[in-house]
């Protein structure tokens, strides 16, 4: 990738960091540059925008770095043109044996990739439904280029699944980021916009490579100084970073305070069913949009962990949402409306208050009460992005109100972008869990694509993982699950092992080794991540505040318990009707009853649901304590297999990118020996359990 970023220092190995999945690496092989040449010679396009023009240039920087050949470009139609894109009305259509009538049924950001021979020559038609379309169909065709896959006979149409694929920054405009592993942020310093465009520039190519098409640039807690970010202050600097992102088809958002009339709106209260309230939004949501046309909307996150909301006022979600929706209506402006809403200071010892309850509780009553610009944000599950955890039960329980699903890319309770973990795979089981909202096959992916309840806005969000790290994120393996997010919720019907190897032929090139090698250890990570922490879907076994490393009892606020109520007889939480919580009530039927019935709650999940004996016995016939050790010891193995994979790549790799993850790998091994150490003694402790191979516990 051509570097932008005028801070990047000209060394080809950091280089190889920084471009993450868009090396373009030069093609050597003969036969390759036989077959792919013919098809790159030349470039002309028939309609022209900013988003074009983005196409146009990664084509070009894209086909001269891996062939050696600057291609020839026309701004208008020519039939001499290798490659020839344009939107379906800028084409004539019947000259490709295409029709318009397949462009009428697709989506805006929909295209057609055909290879034609005409006259003895070789072509390539990229056909956009607009010009986001076009600019996918580009970065597609040079993701074939770069897996080394033939284009001979393309004759594709791709279309994304989900309708909002939008990326979260936990930004904080003093430059650091919450959650953030990365180094700082790439949006602000020292509480001023950054001057670093070229760097936005090319964070907004490598997530439009992946199809995400909205951002919102600051974190969702928003504090004094990024209030500001809505005024005359500030809006000229995000009108800034909004006309990079528009020309990457990427619509710009930004996390507001809700209690923004009183701090910049010299208003008493702000409270949503006041008048002056209600103006003063309306006033603000004009202001915005004179700097920025399309700007996206708003993200909230409201009456959670101290921040502000409707329920200072004696209001709900429904009410507090919709005075900002009702603002950005006539601009086609969303209000993303967070469901993380908790009451952080519970008590647990009384083992009937569950926080897993909370979002369901606090939404499900107001379902069609929400106008229908907004659209709930719901994290994947009930608590908090834990390495294991169900999926959350407001999936499918809101018909009449749009959803999207939040993951987070950023390893917060996934081992920090230090230890290794993939999280495609969890993301998928997410997307592939059946509710049973409408009967059989009512999968999560049907809920959160809009197609299950018709929903008028609907798709995915996540927390990115990126800073100003030289290679974006801080592991150079964590950059696969960036790039793996955007994969996945484009087509939920990927494979985690395809998506792995597209991302590391691109990232790494096609030497089978290395393919193999680390394809096979981003697949084995999560399992691996999961053995050596907290077992069986319990969660929460970490270091309070920083979430990283073991803690077994540590619980998040203070005196009020432990998450999981281990004591000498047993462990995990009861969310049973009968005796526990009764979350599990929150499950259509069968999840309901099966999650609820000990006998039938499958392993993964039991100490979520189950406080049970350390010596109840997994359908595997191990014990729950004997579980608990082999997973521990087992877990350290693989971590030191993983090292020992990573070590034959030595001299495969550039050397930035090869210690970079050596490093990583050594702390993990470190971290992972820490939780065997701490959770082994702990249970030993607790039970008086010998390891039935007496391994030596601490
Ligand atoms: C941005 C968790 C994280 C917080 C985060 C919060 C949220 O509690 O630890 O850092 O705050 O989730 O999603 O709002």
């Amino acid at each position: 990738m051509n570097i932008n970023s005028v801070n990047i220092v000209e060394d080809t190995f950091l280089e190889k960091g920084y471009s993450c999945w868009l090396q373009y690496n030069k093609i050597t092989d003969s036969k390759l540059i036989e077959e792919y040449l013919p098809y790159c010679l030349s470039l002309s396009f028939t309609e022209d925008s900013p988003i074009v023009r983005s196409a146009v240039e990664e084509l070009a920087d894209g086909v001269k770095s891996m062939l050696d050949k600057e291609p020839t470009i026309y701004n208008y139609f020519s039939n001499d043109a290798s490659i020839i894109l344009g939107t379906y009305e800028s084409i004539n259509l019947s000259d490709y044996e295409l029709s318009s009538d397949l462009f009428e049924k697709l989506n805006d950001e929909s295209y057609v990739l055909k290879s034609v021979n005409k006259e003895g020559n070789n072509k390539i038609l990229l056909v956009g439904k607009s010009d986001k379309g076009i600019l996918y169909g580009a970065y597609h065709l040079l993701r074939l280029i770069q897996t080394r896959k033939s284009v001979n006979s393309l004759d594709l149409v791709e279309s994304p699944r989900n309708q909002i694929r939008i990326i979260n920054q936990w930004d904080n405009m003093d430059g650091s980021v919450e959650r953030g592993y990365s180094g700082n942020s790439i949006f602000y310093d020292n509480n001023q916009f950054t001057n670093d465009l070229y760097r936005i520039k090319d964070y907004a190519r490598l997530l439009a490579s992946v199809g995400i098409n909205a951002i919102s640039i600051n974190n969702v807690n928003v504090w004094e100084i990024e209030t500001n970010l809505i005024t005359s202050k500030f809006l000229p600097e995000v009108q800034k970073v909004a006309d990079i992102f528009r020309s990457y088809g990427i619509q710009t958002l930004l996390s507001i305070n809700y209690a923004s009339p009183i701090e910049i709106g010299n208003l008493t209260t702000a409270d949503p069913l006041d008048e002056g309230v209600q103006q003063w939004w309306a006033e603000k949501v004009k202001e915005i949009y004179s700097y920025i046309p399309d700007f996206g909307g708003f993200v909230v996150k409201a009456d959670s962990e101290h921040r502000p909301g409707p329920f200072s006022y004696d209001r709900d979600h429904a009410e507090g949402a919709n005075v900002l929706a009702k603002a950005l209506q006539p601009y086609n402006g969303i209000v993303v409306w967070r469901c993380f809403v908790y009451n952080c200071l519970q008590d647990w010892r009384d083992r009937t208050t569950d926080r897993a309850r909370a979002a369901y509780d606090n939404f499900k009553p107001l379902d069609g009460k929400f106008l229908d610009n907004v659209i709930l944000q719901v994290k994947n599950g009930p608590m908090d992005f834990q390495v294991k955890e169900p999926v959350s039960p407001l999936f499918g329980a809101m018909e009449k109100t749009n959803q999207m699903m939040e993951f987070q890319v950023a390893q917060e309770y996934t081992g920090q972008q230090k230890d290794l973990c993939y999280l495609v795979p969890q993301w998928k089981e997410y997307f592939d869990f059946d509710t049973h909202a409408k009967g059989e096959g009512s999968t999560v992916k049907t809920i959160v694509d809009g197609s299950m309840y018709n929903y008028r806005y609907s798709g995915v969000a996540a927390v990115s993982n990126i800073g100003n790290d030289i290679n974006w994120t801080g592991n150079t393996l964590a950059q696969a699950n960036f790039y793996g997010y955007g994969r996945l919720i484009w087509d939920p019907e990927l494979g985690a092992e395809e998506i792995a190897e597209e991302w590391v032929q691109s990232t790494f090139g096609n030497d089978p080794l290395v393919v193999e090698t680390i394809k096979g250890m981003l697949l084995d990570s999560w399992n691996i991540y999961e053995n050596y922490t907290a077992p069986l879907g319990v969660g929460w076994m970490i270091n309070p505040s920083h979430h990283y490393g073991p803690n077994v009892d540590g619980y998040e606020y203070d005196v009020w318990g432990t998450y999981h109520f281990s004591d000498r007889d047993g462990v995990g939480v009861d969310r049973t009707v009968e005796t526990g919580t009764g979350y599990t009530n929150q499950y259509f039927s069968p999840n309901a009853e099966i999650y609820n019935s000990l006998e039938n709650c499958p392993d993964e999940f039991l100490l979520f649901y189950h406080h049970v004996p350390y010596t109840h016995q997994l359908k595997s016939g191990e014990t729950v304590i004997q579980y608990i050790y082999n997973t521990h010891f087992k877990g350290v193995e693989q971590v030191k297999d993983l090292i020992d994979r990573w070590n034959k790549l030595d001299g495969k790799i550039d050397d930035y990118r090869f210690n970079n993850v050596a490093e990583r790998l050594q702390l993990q091994l470190k971290n992972a020996v820490e939780w065997r150490d701490k959770i082994n003694t702990y249970y030993f402790r607790k039970s008086g359990i010998s390891d039935d191979q007496n391994r030596t516990i601490y």
